[in-house]
């Protein structure tokens, strides 16, 4: 069997490698010419992947931008980003561009899976639609399945082969097809009826974990004016082993992921004049955690008779959560902008990010210097790595938005 897969990412590169290795040859097609001459060169660029593994599957591995190489596919996923536009829309350009290039070259009885994270009914709607301009009938002529992907970058202990696949299929049969080419690379299969059950599914997954979050970022606020400490309440609440699950307030919601998908929901929602309350709320709640963490600073500044214009600020992790590189849409840069507003002049220290070139700042590689010279250190997200009991011994106050310092009663360090 040969498998084409169409996005070379976090997600779809994972996946051509867990094909390779189960015997299967596999058709890597992207657009970025450097991208795939790396890859041919067996050069990774994604974590998960590493060089090595590469190299271990190289024979039956292939990697091209021509779409014309996946006429030789039994199947083709499609793992192209599905972002938002500026003004927090649904951009389904590289989806389109994709299926465009793949109705050219679509061959008879190839199944067409996508995997991109999207609203419901883009599958049946957009996908189908393009692809039959091949003149091929969907369902009939080919296959077309949904089925979300469940990468979570840098995580070990839930991988491909052990985390449940969900598929979709257009009809029963393309939903069977799509059951038996996951099967070889997933422990459990889970067939819905269809694409739009498994659409909708990946956005729950995110928007439930989305609502959580800002339900304890409001709350860490309520509890700021209530002086209740709102790290205590949450370990609390967790000690119950059933009917609750764990989450922590924090700078605010960043990622690939959560800041995006719920959206997708909310704009598709308008069609059948529905506004998702919840959906709406939490966006905003964790898109105004940022200036609310920022106001904390400016509070904490004042109790010390320094104004923030001017204070050194140093912000301690600016990926958008702990042990990772990416920054996308992470709370960290948007809590600076807001600093350098107020006139602060604000350094970070990140073992994982050396650059911030969007905001002109090189990282402080060495905490004992970035330490140096602070007037208020912020912890905003808690690599492992970094040793912040140094932090709250050399900073001359600390602002925790991780809860990191819990061990410490010292008054010169608060809280979220
Ligand atoms: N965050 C909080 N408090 C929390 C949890 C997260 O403030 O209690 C923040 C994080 O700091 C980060 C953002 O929210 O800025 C997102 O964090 P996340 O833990 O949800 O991590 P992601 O964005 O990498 O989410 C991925 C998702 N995986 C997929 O979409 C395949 C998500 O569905 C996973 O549940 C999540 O990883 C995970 O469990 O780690």
């Amino acid at each position: 069997m040969t498998v084409g897969i169409v996005g070379l990412g976090y997600v779809g590169l994972p996946l051509a490698i867990e094909f390779a290795q189960a015997g299967t040859r596999v058709v890597g097609v992207d657009n970025d010419e450097a991208l795939v001459a790396a890859l041919a060169e067996r050069r990774s660029h994604i974590d998960d992947v590493p060089s090595q593994r590469l190299e271990a599957a190289a024979e039956r591995l292939r990697f091209t931008t021509d779409y014309a190489a996946l006429a030789e596919a039994d199947a083709v996923l499609i793992c192209v980003p599905t972002p938002l536009s500026v003004n927090r829309e649904p951009e389904l350009g590289p989806l389109l561009a994709a299926a465009e290039s793949l109705a050219a070259v679509l061959r008879r009885n190839q199944l067409v899976v996508l995997e991109s994270t999207t609203y419901p009914r883009t599958t049946r709607e957009t996908l189908v639609p393009i692809l039959e301009r091949s003149g091929l009938r969907a369902g009939e002529d080919f296959g077309v399945a949904f089925s979300p992907e469940r990468v979570d970058p840098g995580r070990a202990d839930h991988t491909i082969r052990n985390t449940p696949k969900v598929v979709g299929g257009l009809t029963p049969s393309c939903g069977e097809r799509a059951e038996r080419l996951y099967g070889t690379i997933c422990d459990e299969v889970v067939r819905v009826g269809s694409p739009e059950v498994a659409e909708l599914s990946k956005l729950l997954e995110n928007i439930f974990r989305s609502v959580n979050i800002a339900l304890v970022n409001e709350l860490a606020a309520l509890c700021h004016r209530m002086d209740i400490d709102v790290w205590e309440v949450v370990d609390a609440a967790s000690t119950k082993p059933f009917g609750f699950m764990r989450f922590d307030p924090g700078p605010g919601m960043g990622g690939h992921c959560l800041p995006v998908d719920p959206f997708y929901l909310s704009w598709k929602a308008r069609e059948f004049d529905f506004v998702p309350e919840f959906i709406e709320l939490a966006g905003k709640i964790n898109q105004s955690q940022p200036y609310y963490c920022a106001t904390r600073v400016v509070e904490m500044l004042n109790q010390v008779g320094k104004a923030t214009r001017d204070a050194r600020i140093l912000v301690l992790g600016v990926a958008y959560k702990a042990g990772v590189a990416d920054t996308r849409e992470s709370p960290g840069l948007k809590l600076i902008r807001l600093l350098r507003g107020r006139g602060a002049d604000v350094a970070y220290h990140d073992p994982h990010v050396p650059e911030l070139p969007e905001l002109g700042l090189s990282g402080e590689p060495d905490l004992g210097d970035a330490l140096q010279g602070a007037d208020l250190a912020v912890i905003v997200t808690a690599h492992p790595e970094v040793d912040h009991d140094r932090v709250v011994r050399e900073a001359p106050i600390v602002l925790d938005l991780r809860g990191v310092t819990r061990g410490s009663d010292d008054g010169r360090v608060q809280r979220l």
